[in-house]
């Protein structure tokens, strides 16, 4: 089976044919891949911001056709349209019983393959690694049935595919997570896939001002169309003098979708006293923050994650969805650009220049 791997940090994904074993085991199913999003968080594992072990199959934002449910009872049948989950919840944990699955601990086996340990994949009669336990640049999925929610068959697959990383990730991170209220003032540094998210989350949640961030012009042209009031370019302008000048001091809420040294200090530093900075973008595991705490508690300013979109997938996959159908949210327009499998390196390669929204793989 044809499936896009690393085999080495800072080099391209190389398509290869795997060995494959397909048959799905009890609590499993085997997907037909339809759609795949090109997100940085497969770029943090590239460059190794992320170490893991390799080969590995990465992929995480789908969505496919169940083409075979594994023996025993399943929520999932033969022909359901599913959005990945790239958290697998065991169904028993503390987290999982308390409305916080994406943050399961339950699972003892290396997150780089199925819950039993095996990822089904070899290369050379080597075992292959999948991000997430699902591993999604490729032709078909076995992974097990906790990791796909299904959901209404009239949604298009490239919108199906983009709910399961950075759609859930941006809108749940301002509806679940933040729960911002009508009439907040938000701001928002990155505007890739899930920064735009937070964009439409907000305009969704009916935030009086929604602040754009970000270095290209192009992607703040992205923020207005889904919902921005104002737009800074980091580059030009001094960001924190630009947000307090326009809100008066400062916003509600701050998030930023970059996960870098300097944005964090920056959500930090624009929230007015008594607001919260919520850290969405995932920083490589390296990064340290100066953060400055004695003006934080004096001005009762909270920092604070969101992993995610701390949603609960199951449950917001399909409201997703709906809202999606329903034009509350834009998510057709926020697909850029399609690529066949093999030309997934142009697709990391448009993703790190900032020509896309969003870029997603398709399958025929
Ligand atoms: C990532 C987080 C780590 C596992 C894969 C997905 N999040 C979003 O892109
Ligand atoms: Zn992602």
């Amino acid at each position: 089976m044809k499936a896009a791997v690393l085999r080495e940090i800072n080099k391209p994904l190389e398509i290869l044919d795997l060995e494959f074993d397909a048959a799905p085991r009890a609590g499993e199913a085997r997907v037909r891949m339809k759609a795949t999003g090109v997100c940085m968080s497969d770029w943090h594992y590239m460059v190794g911001d992320w170490p893991n072990k390799l080969p590995i199959v990465l992929g995480h934002e789908a969505a496919g056709i169940v083409e075979e449910v594994g023996p025993g009872p399943s929520h999932l049948s033969v022909g359901d349209h599913v959005i990945f989950s790239f958290a697998s919840h065991c169904g028993h944990c503390r987290y999982c019983n308390s409305g916080r699955s994406v943050l399961c601990n339950g699972h003892k086996t290396p997150p780089t393959g199925l819950p039993d340990g095996t990822s089904r994949l070899k290369l050379n009669g080597e075992p292959v690694s999948l991000m997430a336990r699902i591993g999604t640049f490729r032709e078909q999925v076995v992974c097990s049935a906790e990791n796909l929610v299904p959901v209404r068959k009239d949604l298009p697959w490239t919108v199906a595919a983009i709910i399961g990383c950075s759609v859930a990730t941006g809108v749940g991170a301002v509806t679940r997570h933040a729960r911002v209220p009508a009439g907040a003032s938000v701001m928002v540094v990155g505007c890739g896939g899930v920064g735009l998210n937070i964009v439409q989350g907000a305009r969704l949640a009916g935030a009086s001002k929604i602040i754009a961030v970000d270095l290209l012009d192009n992607k703040l042209e992205y923020a207005k169309q889904y919902g921005a009031t104002h737009t800074i370019n980091g580059k030009t302008e001094n960001v924190v003098k630009a947000v307090r000048a326009l809100t008066g001091g400062g916003v509600d809420h701050a998030f930023d979708a970059i996960g870098s040294e300097a944005t964090i200090l920056q959500i930090v530093d624009c929230v007015a006293p008594g607001g919260q900075a919520t850290m969405v973008g995932i920083p490589a595991v390296t990064t340290r923050v100066p953060i400055a705490p004695a003006s934080m508690v004096f001005q009762e300013k909270s920092l604070t994650t969101s992993f995610y979109g701390s949603v609960q997938p199951d449950i917001d996959f399909p409201i997703l969805a709906d809202l999606a159908m329903e034009g509350k949210l834009d998510l057709t327009s926020l697909i850029s650009r399609t690529y066949r499998l093999d030309e997934i390196n142009e697709g990391f390669e448009q993703l790190r220049k900032g020509g896309v929204a969003r870029g997603v793989i398709v399958f025929d």
